[in-house]
């Protein structure tokens, strides 16, 4: 039997829960990610069906709202083979609902049903005592789902042709079918979600977690998702980010990419990122309208600037949130939807929104 990680508020809740999911093991259990899933959130979804599977449930759904757009994110999906419905897909349900890697009450989950459990690693305000919260602030909600899952055990009989013998199954396998997939998966979440361990929330706990992973998971198909395929959209975006680049900001770098899809807005966060990257850059804006409204990923590693304070400066308070020099924001239009505008008044709204944005990034960059 492989060690649990050790986290204590887990393992204070694992009876709990293991007695919940018993007594409902026939009724339909609902696993929500936030909308928008992310790895961390994607992986443990799997992870919470996967226990549920070992206790018994046999009618379980992962479910979400939003996009997954990450080129990233759809490669997990792809490459792991895993089964994750939109909630729009699925009839309405009744069933027992579990969020994952968030709460209830809360902005990035639109599903509004109230769950009977709760698992999750960011900070938590809301409680009720109907819910059955599985929580410590860890770097990754991946790290919490793996160590219930090396937890939960079964007594399961083993049979020869002269006896029956009973021993101790332990849920996370790594002799079972699928497990390489979801170590795979678990892994994943960690390294994003603490930003390869670089992010102040990692703790121990998810060291500890991925070295287990690293030894059940498939290299290779841990490989095809770190170096993920991207689609040539993501190219066409990159030119014109570097085609509308103002070098007269040095070292902080600022583009517009104009209207761009929605199904294709997560080229802002990778162009963002892959122009941190560039000789000499310390701040980099990336911006574009998507749908009705402007959206932008913002990066800073100068000693001087605060992220937090740059997206409010730029956007406005309230329209974006940063950490750890990773930022973003939204702003909308409200009434006024580029949507139902003409090609003309697109125009004069874009170059609105281009003079306004660039006007605020070097106020802010030089004060
Ligand atoms: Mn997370």
């Amino acid at each position: 039997m492989l060690s649990p990680i050790g986290n204590r508020r887990i393992k204070a809740k694992k009876d709990a829960f293991v007695k919940l999911v018993t007594e409902n093991k026939d009724k339909p259990w609902i696993i929500c990610s936030h909308d928008n899933p992310d790895p961390d959130s994607i992986a443990s979804c799997l992870g919470i069906s996967h226990i549920l599977g070992f206790l018994g449930v046999e009618d379980r759904i992962v479910t979400y709202c939003g996009e997954i757009s990450h080129p990233q994110n759809r490669a997990m999906i792809n490459v792991l083979q895993l089964r994750i419905t939109k909630w729009h897909d699925i009839e309405p349900l009744e069933g027992i609902f579990v969020f994952v890697d968030c709460s209830f009450g809360q902005k990035n989950i639109s599903i509004k049903e109230m769950p009977r459990v709760v698992i999750d690693h960011h900070k938590i305000s809301t409680t009720n005592k109907d819910v059955l919260f599985m929580h410590d602030e860890v770097g990754a909600c991946s790290t919490l789902v793996l160590d219930l899952a090396l937890l939960v055990t079964q007594i399961g009989t083993v049979e020869d042709e002269t006896e029956t013998e009973t021993e101790t199954l332990q849920c996370f396998d790594p002799d079972e079918e699928g497990t390489k997939e979801l170590a795979t998966a678990l892994a994943i979440g960690i390294k994003t979600d603490t930003l390869d361990f670089l992010n102040e929330t990692t703790t121990t706990e998810d060291f500890q977690a991925f070295r287990l992973l690293g030894r059940h998971l498939s290299d290779e198909k841990l490989g095809r998702i770190v170096n993920y395929e991207f689609p040539p959209y993501v190219l066409d975006y990159e030119q014109t980010a570097w085609k509308n680049k103002r070098p007269e900001f040095q070292p902080h770098f600022i583009a517009g990419l104009g209207y761009i899809d929605e199904t294709k807005s997560d080229c802002i966060p990778t162009i963002a990122d892959k122009f941190m990257r560039l000789q000499g850059v310390q701040t980099v804006v990336v911006y574009g309208v998507v749908g009705n409204s402007i959206r932008a990923s913002v990066r800073t590693s100068s000693s001087v600037l605060d992220c937090q304070t740059l997206c409010d400066d730029v956007f406005g308070k309230g329209n974006g949130g940063a950490k750890q020099g990773i930022g973003g924001a939204r702003v909308p239009f409200n009434v006024f939807s580029p949507l139902e505008m003409n090609q003309e008044d697109k125009d004069l709204l874009w170059s609105l929104v281009k003079a306004q944005v660039e006007g605020r990034f070097e106020r802010a960059t030089t004060k």
